[in-house]
């Protein structure tokens, strides 16, 4: 049989400004609430998908090298995902590149599943709209629904008794922000995490007395967020990223077993970066699923804070600004 042609995508990861952290189903990958990123314009990662009509399994190669263990069950339960929306069995060849920094806490899974959605739903055939392959990529990773769009982004988590939870819980973007926001990563470390988000996740929502006090916290930061953002407060985007994002480490640190990502280093950035504000520098702090920082400020004065940041730690800066949302580079027949 012909060899079918390979269909390639490009995705950027997105950090999100009132974070995702909890989920009410599991298996479709629904958020208990609202979130809301900004997709950056660093780290692309590049995935192509090929069908395999004669062959017997999926094979994926992720930078080079055959995937193995969880990297490897969990792209190929994506592939379930999409063979099933199509009603097609064919295996797929998933070679997938990233440009990020190893575990740097910048890729997620967002970038990554955004583009395997967008490869996989053109290889496979499946027709579909950028807001429905927003709920497809959710089902791969949930943050990756947001990087299907570019700029500021709105990830619904739809109503707690939706018929249809899997059609109610979509991305879109936001067409009214008037920040100029940048982000300045402070890699303080690049080896794996010891606890994966998903995990993470699972744990807070079971175990952490702070977890419901943050969730309702979250829901008014997401309505004061996109005023803020429609309004070019800078000043209040800043405050509420950075105290949703503390609010969430403190609901996993509360956690049983606790889970840390905050590191020594971690709070000696988090200290810096208040201290820099104190002197009117317009810098806040986020953090993820990981001990690096994340500092947001103006795209103006990115290059100036990221240098001096870079100078406190002695370690590697990355600026990244506003980015495009997921599109296919290669196509069938190419
Ligand atoms: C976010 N994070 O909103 C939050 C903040 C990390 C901290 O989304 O289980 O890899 O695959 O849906 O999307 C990372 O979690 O988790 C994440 P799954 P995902 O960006």
């Amino acid at each position: 049989m012909r060899a079918a042609a390979a269909v390639t995508a490009v995705a950027h990861p997105n950090i999100a400004l009132v974070k995702y952290w909890g989920k009410r189903d599991e298996r479709l990958v629904v958020p208990l609430a609202d979130s809301l990123s900004l997709t950056l314009d660093a780290f692309p990662t590049t995935t192509s998908v090929q069908l395999r009509p004669d062959g017997s399994r999926d094979v994926v190669v992720v930078d080079g090298q055959p995937a193995t263990g969880e990297v490897l069950r969990r792209i190929t339960g994506f592939l379930d995902v999409l063979r099933a929306h199509a009603r097609r069995r064919e295996p797929a060849r998933v070679d997938t590149r990233n440009t990020v920094p190893v575990g740097a806490g910048l890729a997620s899974s967002a970038a990554g599943f955004a583009a395997l959605a967008l490869a996989g739903a053109g290889a496979y055939e499946i027709g579909l709209d950028a807001t429905g392959l927003s709920r497809l990529a959710r089902r791969g990773s949930g943050s990756a629904a947001r990087s299907v769009f570019g700029g500021f982004v709105l990830w619904h988590a739809g109503p707690a008794d939706a018929e249809d939870a899997d059609l109610a819980s979509y991305a879109e973007p936001l067409h009214d922000a008037r920040v100029d926001l940048a982000m300045v990563a402070v890699l303080l470390q690049t080896g794996p995490k010891p606890v994966s988000s998903r995990e993470a996740m699972r744990r807070t929502v079971a175990t952490s007395p702070l977890f419901s006090g943050w969730l309702a916290a979250s829901r008014t930061d997401i309505t004061a967020m996109r005023a803020a953002l429609a309004e070019g407060d800078l000043a209040t985007v800043g405050e509420i990223a950075e105290r949703n994002a503390l609010g969430m480490h403190a609901t996993m640190e509360t956690a049983s077993p606790p889970v840390a990502y905050r590191t020594h280093a971690s709070h000696q950035v988090l200290d810096h970066v208040r201290r820099m504000r104190d002197r009117g520098e317009q810098t806040w702090s986020t953090m993820d699923a990981g001990p690096n920082v994340k500092v947001l400020c103006t795209a103006v004065d990115a290059q100036r804070i990221a240098a001096e940041l870079g100078e406190i730690t002695g370690c590697l800066t990355v600026v990244a600004r506003s980015g495009p949302g997921a599109t296919v580079t290669t196509g069938v027949g190419t």
